[in-house]
């Protein structure tokens, strides 16, 4: 029986990636006078790891070899980070981002019917904040149960670190959750904590691979607007995500 729904955040709750967290990133870097600039497609290859600390450091091991790292290179990609996250959350309180289609469908559907709610991201906890303060209300945060986020746990996807904590936060199995990704760092995360998944791709996660789905689509889906099915684990005849598509999903 499925009795929690858990939502990872960039990408799958809204397209935050190359309009949000990389013109962050770049307004950070100019802000400390580095001549760095991430474009759409460098992004991209920089998404393999996640986490903005995390993915700082791996641009400059790939592509800056020469770069000489300051003694306190933790307080260094702490600093730069701090500032990127402020210059996101700016960019979230001016609406510049909005929930991806059937999201708040889904996640009001799932409220109706006492469905438990989780967010289970590796970005940072204000982030998720302002995301859900600026497109669902202030209001919407206490909808989820609990916010795992950012470095509440020392592994980021695609580790299943962040999937397991949730599990023992909730007290739940795994084979009661179904979780809501879009990419395959974040499939890989769920399938080592053995929770079933939905896979809502985007423009950089296109050719993710995904084995292991229940169902990937190109979005969740409204009644105007039908999701289209990249491939699924049964023939199915609905056209958006809802809860008895969700049951369909996981029935033996
Ligand atoms: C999301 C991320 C995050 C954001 C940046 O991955 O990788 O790192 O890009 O967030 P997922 P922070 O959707 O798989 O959780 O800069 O706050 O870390
Ligand atoms: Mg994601």
């Amino acid at each position: 029986m499925v009795k929690a729904l858990l939502f990872d955040v960039d990408g799958t709750l809204a397209d935050t990636e190359r309009d949000g967290h990389r013109v962050a990133f770049n307004k950070a870097f100019k802000d400390v006078g580095l001549d760095w600039s991430w474009s759409e497609p460098l992004y991209g290859d920089l998404l393999e790891v996640t986490g903005g600390k995390e993915r700082i450091q791996h641009y400059i091991e790939k592509y800056l070899p020469a770069f000489k790292k300051p003694d306190n290179f933790k307080d260094f990609l702490q600093t730069l980070h701090t500032l990127k996250t402020r210059y996101y959350v700016e960019l979230l309180e001016q609406g510049k981002v909005a929930l991806r289609p059937g999201v708040e469908r889904l996640i009001r559907e799932a409220r109706a019917k006492k469905l438990r709610l989780a967010i289970t991201t590796t970005t940072t906890p204000e982030n998720v904040d302002a995301l859900l303060r600026n497109t669902l209300g202030p209001e919407s945060i206490s909808w989820f149960e609990l916010i795992a986020a950012g470095d509440c746990v020392p592994l980021k996807k695609p580790a299943p670190d962040v999937y397991v904590y949730a599990l023992e936060k909730m007290k739940l199995r795994a084979d009661e959750c179904i979780a809501f990704e879009d990419s395959e760092n974040g499939i890989k995360s769920t399938s080592g904590a053995g929770i079933r998944t939905i896979v809502t791709v985007n423009d950089y996660t296109l050719e993710h691979d995904f084995t292991g789905a229940l169902l990937v689509i190109d979005q969740l889906g409204e009644p105007t607007a039908p999701f289209t099915v990249l491939s699924s684990n049964r023939p199915i005849e609905s056209r958006l995500v809802d809860i008895a598509l969700i049951k369909q999903l996981v029935s033996e």
